[in-house]
C-alpha cells in the first residue's frame, strides 16, 4: 500500500530547482495507507507526469514542514483544522478551478462545511473524510470484559475498564489536537475549548489511564490490530477497517470491529492544497483533477475504507464500503460528530507541553 518513490529528504537537500521548469514530475506528500493500488501509475500513464510520493501520519509533522517553507511538495493533504491556520499563514496558493475539469464532482454539502475553514474554498479540494473511533479485537475484549459490544469511550477513559485490557494492548493516536478534543467532548466540554482548566482536566483524565496504554502512534496500529498484537486502537476509521480487512484476508482468527462511541467523536476532512512555493503547480492541478475523477475517487474509497466527498463516485462504490456505517455514518451518528477548528498558536504550545507530559508519564 505504501509507495515511497524517492526520498523527499534527499530532494530537499539538493533542491528541486533544476526540475522546476519542466512540469513532468509532481511531488505528492499524503497520509500513509491512503491511496488505491495502481492510481499513481495510472496518473503517470495518462499524463506522462512522474509522481514522487511520500507519506506521513501526523498533521503536526506535516505542518512543521509546511510552515518552514521550501518543502518541495506540490500537493499535500492536511486535515481541515490545520489547513485553516495554514491558509492564514500563507502556506497555500489559490487553486485555479478552471484547470479542474472534474471539480463539479465535489459534494456540495461537504464543500459548504469546508468553506468555514477556507473562505470560498479558494485553496483546497477535499480528498477524503472520516472519524476517530475505537477499533477492537472482539475475542480479546469479550474474554476480558464478558461482552464484545463496545459503545463508549469508557473503554479507554475509565481506568478500571482500561486496566483489564492492558495486557492485550491499547494503542492511541499520537495526535494531540484530535485526541484532546475527543477527551474534552467525553467530559462534556466544548471539544474546541482553549480554556486552560479544560485542558488540565482532560490531561488529568488521560494521565489516569496512561499506564494502561501500550503506545501512542498514528499508523502502527493497523498491522498490530490485524495481527492481534494490540486489542484496542483509538484510530482513524479507515485504517481500522483496513486492519479488519487484512485480518480477514490472512484468515488468522482475528476479528476486528470499528465503533463510533455514543458520546460522539471528531469528524475530519483531509484537503488537497498546493503550497505557495510548489515547484510544479501545473502538474499539481493535474494531479488534483485526476483524484476527482469518479473512477479514481471510488477506487480510493473502496481500497482505503475512507469516505470520499465525490458525488459522481457514489455509484461506483463497492456495496460493502458504501453500506459500511463506519465509512459512511448514518444521519443519527452524523449528528454526534463535531468539527475541529484551528487552534491558536498560544494554545498549541500548552497542548504540546501537556501531550508530552502525558506520553512520558510526567
Ligand atoms: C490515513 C489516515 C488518514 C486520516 N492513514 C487522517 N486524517
Amino acid at each position: 500500500m505504501k509507495r515511497t518513490a524517492l526520498s523527499l529528504c534527499v530532494a530537499g537537500v539538493f533542491g528541486w530547482s533544476s526540475l522546476a521548469a519542466a512540469e513532468d514530475v509532481v511531488n505528492v506528500y499524503n497520509w500513509s495507507d491512503y491511496i488505491s493500488e495502481g492510481a499513481l501509475e495510472q496518473f503517470t500513464a495518462e499524463t506522462g507526469i512522474k509522481v514522487n510520493y511520500d507519506v506521513y501520519d501526523s498533521n503536526e509533522a506535516l505542518e512543521a514542514k509546511l510552515m518552514a517553507g521550501g518543502s518541495g511538495y506540490d500537493v499535500v493533504m492536511p486535515s481541515n483544522s490545520f489547513f485553516e491556520r495554514q491558509v492564514k499563514a500563507g502556506v497555500f496558493q489559490k487553486i485555479d478551478k478552471s484547470k479542474l475539469a472534474n471539480i463539479g464532482n465535489v459534494d456540495a454539502t461537504l464543500a459548504s462545511q469546508i468553506a468555514l475553514h477556507d473562505a470560498g474554498n479558494q485553496h483546497n479540494v477535499p480528498y477524503a473524510w472520516g472519524t476517530i473511533g475505537i477499533g477492537y479485537n472482539t475475542k480479546m475484549i469479550e474474554e476480558r470484559l464478558g461482552t464484545a459490544d463496545v459503545d463508549s469511550w469508557d473503554l479507554l477513559f475509565k481506568p478500571e475498564i482500561a486496566a483489564k485490557l492492558k495486557d492485550c494492548g491499547i494503542a492511541v493516536l499520537d495526535s494531540p489536537a484530535e485526541v484532546m478534543s475527543v477527551v474534552n467532548n467525553y467530559l462534556g466540554q466544548d471539544p474546541n475549548s482553549e480554556d486552560t482548566k479544560v485542558l488540565e482536566a482532560s490531561a488529568e483524565l488521560l494521565k489516569g489511564t496512561r499506564d494502561n496504554i501500550k503506545y501512542f502512534h498514528s499508523s502502527q496500529y493497523i498491522g498490530d490490530l490485524a495481527n492481534g498484537d494490540v486489542c484496542v486502537a483509538v484510530g482513524y476509521n479507515g485504517d481500522i477497517l483496513q486492519s479488519q480487512a487484512r485480518a480477514e484476508e490472512a484468515d488468522n482468527g482475528v476479528d476486528i470491529r470499528y465503533v463510533i462511541p455514543n458520546e460522539g467523536t471528531l469528524v475530519w476532512f483531509d484537503l488537497m492544497g498546493i503550497p505557495a512555493d510548489a515547484p510544479h503547480p501545473e502538474a499539481a492541478h493535474k494531479f488534483i483533477d485526476f483524484i476527482l475523477k469518479p473512477e479514481i475517487a471510488a477506487a480510493i474509497s473502496n481500497y482505503v475504507w475512507y469516505a470520499v466527498p465525490n458525488t459522481a463516485a457514489e455509484p461506483l462504490l463497492d456495496p460493502e464500503v458504501a453500506e459500511n456505517k463506519g465509512v459512511y455514518p448514518t444521519q443519527e451518528v452524523k449528528e454526534k460528530l463535531y468539527v475541529q477548528v484551528a487552534h491558536t498558536a498560544r494554545f498549541d504550545r500548552s497542548l504540546t507541553r501537556a501531550w508530552t507530559n502525558i506520553k512520558t508519564g510526567r
